[in-house]
């Protein structure tokens, strides 16, 4: 798929506020810092549109941007960013979990996990709590231009089995960096197919 254009849309603190829009959204979470901003750059080809920051717990609001006029990508906060102040965690959490269970036109959440790591357990209560919830997931492995390929594949196997203990199939996962560009051209044409798909039906 071609990007035409990529726009930042709007910034929303609660499910309430988040735009009406028809759009098809897909969006990223993950653990702060594991490469959700740095994604949807190198996804759009367009350089700072999503804030990038080194240090963990930078994205705080549901970003929107709508790509090609078409469709949407959506930019949220991290989970597992101790410091930041529990009053605030509470608002993230209600703002998160409402956005990815109640979020009509969501046609896909991106589950970002770190290649370099084992399965971490925030990670995997994450995904159960989303595979629970019924929200469609697809897996994305970041940052893989920072280890060996064995390590990375030994780390993404390990995660599979410690998934087919919570599910029977596990879902499509992609590998990606955003120093070499990897993984870019599988994620735009998932998109492009799962929107395909919705036109369809
Ligand atoms: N080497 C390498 N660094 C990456 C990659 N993706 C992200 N980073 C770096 O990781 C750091 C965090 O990236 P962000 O995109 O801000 O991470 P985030 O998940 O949006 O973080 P929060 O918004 O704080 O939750 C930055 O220093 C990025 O440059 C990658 O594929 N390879
Ligand atoms: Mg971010």
């Amino acid at each position: 798929m071609k990007i035409r254009s990529a726009l930042f849309y709007t910034s929303a603190p609660s499910l309430d506020s988040c735009p009406t829009s028809a759009l098809s959204e897909f969006a990223f979470i993950g653990r702060s810092n594991v490469g959700k901003s740095s994604l949807l750059n190198m996804l759009a080809g367009k350089e700072g549109l999503a804030k990038v920051s080194a240090t963990p717990g930078h994205t705080q609001l549901i970003n929107f941007f709508v790509i090609n006029d078409a469709w949407s990508l959506v930019d949220l906060p991290g989970y597992g960013y101790a410091t930041t102040h529990r009053s605030e965690r509470a608002r993230f959490e209600t703002m998160i979990s409402d956005y990815l269970t109640k979020r009509s036109n969501l046609a896909r959440v991106f589950v970002l996990i770190d290649s370099r790591h084992a399965p971490q357990t925030i990670d995997l209560e994450f995904v159960q709590w989303l595979m629970t919830a019924g929200t469609p997931i697809a897996f994305v492995f970041t940052k893989v231009d920072k280890s060996k390929p064995k390590q990375v594949q030994k780390n993404i196997e390990l995660f599979r089995e410690a998934v087919s203990a919570m599910s029977q199939e596990f879902p499509p996962f992609f590998t990606t960096s955003i120093e070499t560009g990897d993984g870019r051209s599988q994620l735009l044409g998932f998109i492009e197919k799962s929107l395909e798909k919705t036109r369809d039906a």
